[in-house]
């Protein structure tokens, strides 16, 4: 039954592997903010404080999750923030079509507007009814389900409107610039026209 939720290569594991390059971030609620930048409709950045991002409206989502190395984290029940709703409250330029995701510490993953607003796709605040802990992304993560989970980043702290595509992190690590699990998109030699920036 699990099989046919499973993408081409990919396995579920014993346990619920962790991980991510770099450390753990400290969070400190009263310097933290998120930033919304880049190709803004206003050409202004807007930033949320903590208690402004906490108070946004929470939907839920439940989804599986598969990372690149092949292990697969089956039926998570995130809850957080809807992308629509950080772009209702700081409209995009009307040329944008990519967004950058960035966290602490410079990690960042690019995503193409239509991932970004696909249904699945959240800023999750809580994983199965409990605040995300600290090493899965606590405050926030975006979770992407139906892209590889190097794209969703964990401890967001900003998001940039993009006009042109720009890889991120992974993605300039020879990483494919979509990541769709199910196309088995792994690496960038594998990219068709028009799959990554010029
Ligand atoms: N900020 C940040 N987010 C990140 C990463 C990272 O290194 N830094 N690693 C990604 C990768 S490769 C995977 S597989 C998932 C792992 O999420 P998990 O630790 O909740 O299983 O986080 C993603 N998000
Ligand atoms: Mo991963």
């Amino acid at each position: 039954m699990e099989e046919s939720r499973l993408p081409p290569g990919q396995y579920v594991p014993r346990g619920r592997p962790v991980i991510h390059y770099g450390r753990v971030p400290q969070f400190r609620p009263d310097t933290w903010d998120f930033q919304v930048f880049g190709a803004t409709a206003s050409g202004r950045e807007h930033r949320f404080t903590w208690p402004e991002f906490e108070s946004l409206p929470r939907t839920g989502v439940l989804a599986d999750f598969h990372c690149v190395t092949k292990f697969s984290l089956m039926g998570n029940e995130w809850r957080g923030v809807s992308p629509a709703t950080i772009l209702a409250a700081v409209p995009p330029d009307a040329g944008v079509r990519h967004v950058m995701i960035w966290a602490e510490y410079g990690y960042s993953a690019n995503l193409r507007m239509s991932d970004f607003t696909a249904e699945g796709s959240l800023f999750a605040m809580e994983l199965d009814d409990k605040p995300i802990s600290p090493d899965r992304g606590f405050p926030v993560r975006i979770v992407v389900p139906h892209l590889y989970a190097w794209k969703s980043v964990k401890w967001v702290r900003a998001v940039e409107y993009l006009i042109e595509d720009r890889r991120g992190f992974w993605e300039e690590r020879g990483y494919h610039n979509v990541a769709d699990p199910w196309r088995e998109q792994r690496y960038s030699y594998q990219e068709e026209p028009g799959e990554g920036p010029p």
